[in-house]
């Protein structure tokens, strides 16, 4: 990474059978940019460029916002697009509306912004990339994935890499204390 900086987001990740689900799902599906199937995740918070002098703070802060929250269920809901679902360039899964996940991404960006940690405030929309698209499209060419349910249980820290794919560099167990 440019400037020895690393590319950070916090995110839950997704557990194996849902992202091995979501693989087979992708082989019934048209030739695009899937995503791969072991970084699937639920972008809660994106930080962009930091400097790995700043994970000390980020530790910190993530392990207080995990202490605040139980472990939590989460369903997939619908496929969706962005900009928009009738020329997307993105292929999302969407999530059933849960409390819990939106409570944690509020907590988690409230505690960012106490700490002044940069992070994109872009309204948090709760949704799983599964694709680029390089020719926008509509979405009617994607079969509809079955609602799957899934447990989170777990914040994780993932680095995004130069060379593409996500690392996880830190993971925080929700528990609520
Ligand atoms: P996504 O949430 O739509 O999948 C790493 O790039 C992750 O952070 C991806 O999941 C990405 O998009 C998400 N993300 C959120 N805001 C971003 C931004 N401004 N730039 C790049 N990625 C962003």
């Amino acid at each position: 990474m440019e400037g020895g900086g690393l590319r950070l987001f916090f995110a839950l990740p997704l557990p194996a059978p849902l992202r091995e689900a979501l693989g087979h799902w992708q082989q019934t599906g048209p030739p695009v940019r899937w995503s791969r199937t072991e970084g699937l995740h639920v972008t809660l918070a994106f930080l962009g460029d930091r400097p790995a002098e700043a994970l000390p703070a980020l530790d910190a802060l993530a392990s207080a916002v995990a202490t605040r929250h139980a472990p939590f269920a989460l369903c997939t809901a619908g496929l969706g697009g962005f900009p928009g679902n009738r020329r997307a360039r993105i292929l999302w899964l969407g999530l059933v509306p849960s409390p819990a996940l939106e409570s944690l991404a509020r907590n988690l960006r409230g505690a960012l912004a106490a700490a002044g940690e940069p992070f994109d405030a872009k309204p948090f929309r709760a949704h799983i990339t599964l694709a680029r698209l390089r020719q926008p499209g509509p979405l009617a060419a994607f079969p509809e994935p079955l609602p799957t349910p899934f447990a989170a249980g777990d914040l994780v820290l993932f680095e995004s890499l130069a060379q593409g794919g996500y690392a996880p560099l830190r993971t925080w167990p929700l528990r609520r204390v």
